[in-house]
């Protein structure tokens, strides 16, 4: 198979062109910022930087850091750095607490959306022959309209489901002949389980292609999607405030996902320090847009933590790769001082026969001490084996996860179907503690 790169000029840029095109970017953006936004330009102040400071890609690192707080302390508009007639479009992000978070696009906003969407969905393998169901809620979440868009520009045919229905979902996968399958990772397993339930083959469908993302998903649950659905299933990665999807993405070796870097500054740094932190360490992404009107970000923290590759990518783009992400770092559980994040659990999980990919984290406090009990569904013969069978197969997955999280948790093992499916992000983590 010929494999296609949507923007050749910007996707295989020799790196010092890429970082002069960031830098002249980057002046504009901080000087439009500062001009237009009463937020940076107060910030800026306060440091008492001014736009001109920024000489070199290595300056970004004397500019303030923007948070989810400063963007609900400017809740609805006071960020956007155009006038509101020249918004085509305003999306939020769900916030789980407090405030949402509000987000505009110019014309020319959602025109470079959807270039960049083409961009990641031509890397996952999609063409204007591919017949795309978009299973994303339409609505306020930038998921299904940016998925919508990239794959409207590549004149691939859409189908505009949205979320939930999953029968009727499979149905029209099954009539329409959808080549390609937008949703969450874990949505994706929610309708190879409702297929399997139905008795059909998902081997008699047309898929070939996931386009998975919305959430931290892990190599394991990859390989589970691949095999249970027949697809190549790629991850996407993206958030409202940056965009939307649309910031990077899988190329066909599926080795890290390249970051759009003539529209996106990607840093990793020090969450505790704020410190940037050199190639290949983990640490939380920082971004700053580059090409974007109505609502510029400079250095935002997304939580998300990963680490950068910038070694050359077999597929010829000379973009730097996300690691997939560990999950974020407001997911992240802290058990007796040690970090845990429900991604490496779920890689655990995933390799034992008989868990089945459905699991949730439940944490708790009992006196003064957290605990984590591990909630797994587990086929029928597992949950109904006689006690001392089940106690054995407990005892090893507590111990196979105490391995590799280094804390002990207790396992759960309980009925199949009992934990929520999701229709969009799965809930991973139940935090009793904040109730
Ligand atoms: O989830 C944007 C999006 C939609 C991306 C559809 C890809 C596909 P928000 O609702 O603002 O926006 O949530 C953003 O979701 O900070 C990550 O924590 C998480 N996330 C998104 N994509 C991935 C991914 C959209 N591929 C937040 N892997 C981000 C891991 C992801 N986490």
């Amino acid at each position: 198979m010929e494999h296609q790169i949507w923007d050749r000029t910007h996707e295989c840029m020799p790196r010092e062109d890429i970082e002069q095109l960031q830098l002249e970017r980057l002046q504009a953006t901080v000087n439009r910022v500062y001009k237009s936004v009463t937020c940076y330009r107060n910030k800026f102040n306060e440091l008492g930087i001014v736009p001109e400071d920024i000489r070199s890609l290595s300056d970004l690192s004397r500019l303030p850091f923007t948070t989810k707080d400063d963007l609900r302390l400017n809740y609805p508009y006071g960020m956007f750095a155009v006038p509101l007639r020249e918004v085509v479009r305003i999306h939020s992000s769900s916030g789980t607490t407090g405030k949402p978070t509000v987000v505009g696009y110019t014309k020319n906003d959602i025109k470079t959306w959807s270039n960049l969407v083409a961009r990641f969905m031509t890397a996952a393998g999609v063409t204007h022959d591919d017949v795309v169901q978009i299973a994303f809620g339409y609505g306020m979440f930038t998921g299904a309209f940016g998925l919508h868009y990239g794959a409207e520009t590549i004149g691939a045919s859409v189908i505009p489901m949205s979320a939930g229905n999953t029968e009727k979902q499979i149905m029209i996968m099954q009539d329409y002949k959808s080549t390609a399958l937008v949703c969450t990772p874990s949505y994706a397993l929610t309708l190879a389980d409702r297929m399997e339930k139905m008795g059909i083959d998902s081997k008699s469908l047309s898929l070939k292609v996931g386009l998975f993302g919305g959430e931290p998903w892990s190599e394991a649950m990859r390989r589970e999607i691949e095999g249970r659905l027949f697809i190549s299933a790629t991850d996407n990665y993206g958030l409202s405030e940056v965009i939307g999807p649309g910031v990077a993405g899988d190329c066909h070796c599926k080795n890290g996902m390249h970051i759009f870097e003539d529209a996106f500054i990607p840093e990793i740094i020090d969450p505790e320090t704020g410190e940037t932190l050199p190639p290949g360490n983990v640490g939380e992404l920082v971004l700053t847009t580059l090409t974007k009107e109505a609502f510029p970000m400079i250095r935002y923290r997304t939580r998300d933590i990963t680490s950068l590759d910038y070694t050359q990518c077999a597929c010829g783009r000379t973009l730097v790769r996300m690691k997939k992400t560990m999950g974020r770092s407001d997911d992240m559980i802290i058990i007796k001082g040690v970090n845990v994040f429900p991604s490496q659990i779920e890689e655990v999980l995933f390799a034992i026969e008989g868990c089945e990919p459905h699991y949730q984290l439940v944490v708790d406090r009992r006196g003064s001490m957290d605990t984590l009990e591990v909630h797994i569904e587990v086929t029928e013969n597992i949950f109904f084996d006689e006690m001392k069978k089940q106690r054995s197969f407990l005892e090893m997955v507590e111990k196979r996860i105490e391995s590799v999280i280094q804390v002990g948790a207790t396992v759960r093992l309980v009925e199949p179907n009992s934990i929520p499916r999701s229709e969009g992000k799965a809930q991973r983590v139940i935090d009793r503690r904040s109730l």
